[in-house]
């Protein structure tokens, strides 16, 4: 079956690189476009079906504060960074596994503890299901970051076919989550509110994306200035958008004309060496930084605040995420929480489980009582 899909999925690649892009096409295109998205879809839906859940090595266990999966060729340096960046006692011990595992290791770093996850080297095609890459990619899938790492001879190819592989498996790295939101209706036709002007495609073809997604009513409003591929994106509903950073390794071995070469191809890149320890405290900080937590201090009723024990959450989170955090129960026996600090109207101001923090609030939470 999925060999019957791979050939439909290869035809309408050749359809869409066979159609010049222009305005006269572009509702072609798009509907083309939604087409390979659900045919990605359907093979993607397949595949992750047959792996199933957890099978040993792949039920990486989510912990601490934050995760990045490291993702790159084999020898660019993985295991040499990991075991560089990572405590000691967590990176050893399925030695037997290293080449099919995903092994995680806790980076302890400025007060946060981020998991970092070494994946097996089998990325070139993964997303096709050969090997153990689609495993590889359903971790990849569950990360709030990917880190990608190269070797710094072989680069802008290498970026290009990860990057690409990524995407075939709906993950958008380094992207955010186009504004568009779509609430379906019984009747009415499609109410589009656009809140700047469209330019990457007309109201037609948006509304063809639309109908070939089978939304015919419906409030639909834009707030950004979404790519035809974007607005797949949001009707397809599975993508994940985890933060980027790139790593290219083993600067070691290059001239100081060859790092400046990589500095004008990537100048986001980190540019580090895992084996002389070169660059790694930056990139420690650089990884805490993109992740973008926050702190935030609890307080018990009647009690001093905890200054020391701050707790790290992601920057956007909820009371109910702190929640989650501190207890599975707790959400579900939550009355209210007490909030002081930059998101709170006035100090002690009482607020719900959808109330918004930011870095530094201090909070208190009361829960039932049995
Ligand atoms: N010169 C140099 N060699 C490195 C560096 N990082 C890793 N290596 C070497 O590259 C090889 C592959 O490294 P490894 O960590 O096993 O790569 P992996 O397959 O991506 O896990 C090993 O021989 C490492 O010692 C580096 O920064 N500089
Ligand atoms: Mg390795």
């Amino acid at each position: 079956m999925s060999s019957a899909i791979d050939e439909k999925i290869l035809d309408i690649e050749d359809q869409i690189s066979r159609t010049q892009k222009n305005k006269s096409t572009e509702h072609h295109l798009g509907v083309l476009k939604s087409k390979l998205a659900k045919l990605r879809r359907k093979k993607l839906d397949a595949q992750f079906s047959k792996s199933g859940g957890g099978r040993h090595g792949f039920d990486v266990k989510k912990a601490g504060d934050g995760s990045a999966v490291l993702i790159g060729f084999p020898s660019t340096g993985k295991s040499t960074l990991i075991s560089n960046i990572t405590s000691k006692e967590s990176k050893i011990g399925h030695y037997a596994f290293t080449t099919t595992s995903a092994i995680p290791g806790i980076m302890f770093h400025r007060g946060t503890q981020i998991q970092i996850i070494d994946l097996p080297g089998i990325i070139e095609e993964a997303s096709s299901g050969k090997g153990r890459g689609k495993e590889v990619l359903a971790v990849a899938r569950g990360a709030d970051m990917i880190i990608i790492i190269m070797d710094p001879q072989k680069t802008t190819d290498y970026y290009k076919k990860i990057i690409r592989e990524l995407n075939n498996v709906a993950i958008r790295p380094g992207k955010t989550k186009p504004y568009i939101s779509i609430k379906k209706k019984d009747r009415g036709g499609i109410a589009l509110s656009t809140l700047t002007k469209l330019t990457h495609m007309s109201e037609k073809t948006f509304m063809g994306i639309l109908r070939e997604y089978k939304v015919m009513n419906a409030a639909v409003t834009v707030r950004s200035d979404p790519t035809i591929d974007e607005l797949i994106d949001v009707l397809e509903g599975n993508r994940v958008y985890p933060k980027i950073l790139i790593i290219v390794n083993k600067v070691d071995l290059i001239s100081k004309k060859q790092r400046r070469k990589i500095k004008e191809k990537f100048p986001d890149a980190m540019i580090i060496s895992a084996l002389t320890g070169e660059n790694l405290e930056s990139l420690k900080d650089e990884i805490v930084e993109r992740l973008e937590l926050i702190k935030i201090y609890l307080k018990k009723q009647r009690r001093k605040t905890d200054y020391e024990e701050p707790l790290i959450v992601k920057r956007n989170s909820t009371i109910r995420d702190v929640c989650d955090k501190i207890h599975r129960s707790f959400a579900s026996e939550f009355r209210y929480a007490v909030v002081s600090g930059k998101s709170s109207k006035h100090p002690n101001q009482r607020v719900g489980l959808d109330h918004v923090i930011q870095d530094g609030d201090v909070i208190t939470i009361i829960v039932k009582k049995f």
